[in-house]
């Protein structure tokens, strides 16, 4: 048994993550503008200490990113982004044990924080902006591949699908196919469906519960549900009353066998993964 099964052990930089184990990543708040209020030492300064919090409720992850994927966000330079993303990566990697996760899609931010410390590649657009596949390959970093169609300011117009689950998958296996031509191999990638992006509330939550078919890509899977308006409009909550709603999303994604979380609540989440943890190892 223990033959054909891949490695549980993931190399992210300096650090390795044990896949044999649910794993939470935080999302590091990112101030937009260097300049408001207490300026750039105070806005480190929150960074961190936001970070460190994360570490200690138990994230392993952190997930620091510097471009908004919402709809209607300006778009920020590559310049822009590696200034807001780069002296994070640097801080966090010299003060704290856990491992940078970079949400960019661009490839100089990518070279530059891989060299600063960063520890995994999170692009939601797959790696599929101009010289993605060649940096993130360049960087020997694990590379988490999202479903995403279209761009973040088009993605929710209209959004189809005959199966969701299916597409997602062929999408996420044709992204494979391009990063191994490359030379990312396999062993490098981390999947994740994409929950809220190019997707309706229906689309979600089909694309939830048939989540074990993408087990078949032989990838773990990352899953990033955290407030996010599937939870607001089955529930009918606005964004700071979606904590319960996303914890059960949290435990039937641990329960589906996805190996990393990312979300704003880490305390509780990891509460939600050691809970599951504990029953599961009973005789
Ligand atoms: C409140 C705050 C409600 C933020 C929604 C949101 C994913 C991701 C995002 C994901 C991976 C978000 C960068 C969207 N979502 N990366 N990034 N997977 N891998 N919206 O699902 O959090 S940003």
């Amino acid at each position: 048994m223990t033959s054909v099964q891949s490695s549980t052990r993931l190399p992210c930089g300096n650090r390795v993550l044990d896949l044999a184990q649910t794993h939470v990543m935080g999302i590091l708040n990112v101030t937009p503008d260097s300049f408001s209020d207490g300026g750039r030492y105070s806005q480190l300064d929150a960074a961190l200490r936001h970070a460190e919090a994360m570490m200690v409720a138990g994230a392993t992850l952190i997930d620091i990113g510097g471009e908004s994927t919402r709809p209607g966000a300006r778009a920020v330079s590559p310049l822009e982004e590696l200034e807001r993303v780069a002296p994070i990566v640097e801080c966090i990697h010299r003060e704290l044990d856990v491992i940078i996760s970079v949400d960019t899609s661009t490839p100089a931010v990518m070279r530059e924080t891989a060299r600063l410390g960063a520890g995994l590649i999170n692009d939601v657009r797959s790696l599929r902006r101009d010289g993605a596949l060649d940096a993130a390959a360049a960087t020997g970093l694990p590379v988490c591949l999202m479903h995403m169609l279209g761009e973040p300011g088009d993605m929710q117009d209209n959004p189809q699908y005959q199966n969701v689950t299916k597409e997602v998958g062929e999408f996420l296996a044709e992204r494979m196919v391009q990063c191994a031509s490359v030379g990312i191999p396999a062993e490098r990638i981390i999947l994740d469906p994409g929950f809220g992006f190019a997707k309706t509330l229906q689309h979600n939550l089909s694309l939830f519960k048939h989540m074990e078919a993408l087990h078949a890509l032989g990838r773990p899977l990352l899953v990033g549900v955290s407030r996010k308006s599937m939870i607001g409009q089955a529930l009918n909550r606005p964004v700071g009353e979606r904590l319960h709603g996303g914890l059960a999303l949290a435990a039937l994604a641990s329960i589906k066998g996805a190996r990393i979380l990312r979300v704003h609540d880490v305390a509780e989440t990891v509460d939600v993964v050691r809970m599951i943890a504990a029953v599961e190892s009973a005789e």
